[in-house]
């Protein structure tokens, strides 16, 4: 799989698939979730409320459509909160090799995720990169690209860093 860094708008990623970092509850929030729902429209929700209407455990992944973005699919994670004091690293490996898992189910061969947990859930930053790339890495999946989505410069750099090491 080739590993791609980007920075920009996860909403405009060309891809088949964008990933969420959404909440349990999966009705929308802040960040890339309300950034996500409002670029891909009422759609987004309405398949939230019908395909989950219990919400997503912690760590866990699951699809929507992407509504009016040019993906055809949002795969919703659900990241650890580390400010709330949800530390387990593994819920936040688990959300990168489960998308990945629901990526091969759609047939979808490329992917975009944000950083997730990095921004209102607080996982400290390096270690959020780590968590992505290594994940990302050591994936067996038929995805054949996978593109990390950094939304400011300091951010591309550093992931942009870590991937080419
Ligand atoms: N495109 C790419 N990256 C972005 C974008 C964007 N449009 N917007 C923010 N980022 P966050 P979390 C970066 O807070 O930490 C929501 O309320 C951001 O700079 O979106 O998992 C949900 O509903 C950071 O590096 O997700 C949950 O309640 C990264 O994306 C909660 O926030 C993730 O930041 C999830 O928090």
């Amino acid at each position: 799989m080739d590993l791609e860094v980007v920075q920009g708008d996860i909403t405009t990623q060309d891809v088949d698939a964008v990933v969420n970092a959404a909440n349990r509850a999966m009705r929308g929030g802040g960040g890339v979730d309300g950034a996500i729902h409002r670029a891909g429209g009422p759609e987004v929700l309405e398949d939230c409320r019908r395909r989950f209407p219990h919400g997503l455990a912690t760590g866990e992944a699951g699809w929507t459509t992407a509504g009016q973005m040019s993906a055809h699919w949002v795969i919703h994670v659900v990241g650890p909160n580390y400010r709330g004091g949800e530390r387990d690293r593994s819920l936040l490996t688990s959300c990168y090799a489960n998308a990945l898992a629901v990526a091969d189910e759609l047939g979808a061969t490329s992917i975009a995720f944000p950083l997730i947990s990095a921004g209102i859930y607080g996982w400290p930053f390096d270690d959020a990169v780590d968590a992505a790339v290594d994940t990302l890495r050591s994936t067996t999946t038929n995805v054949g690209t996978a593109r990390l989505v950094a939304f400011d410069a300091s951010a591309y750099e550093a992931i942009e860093r870590r991937v080419s090491t």
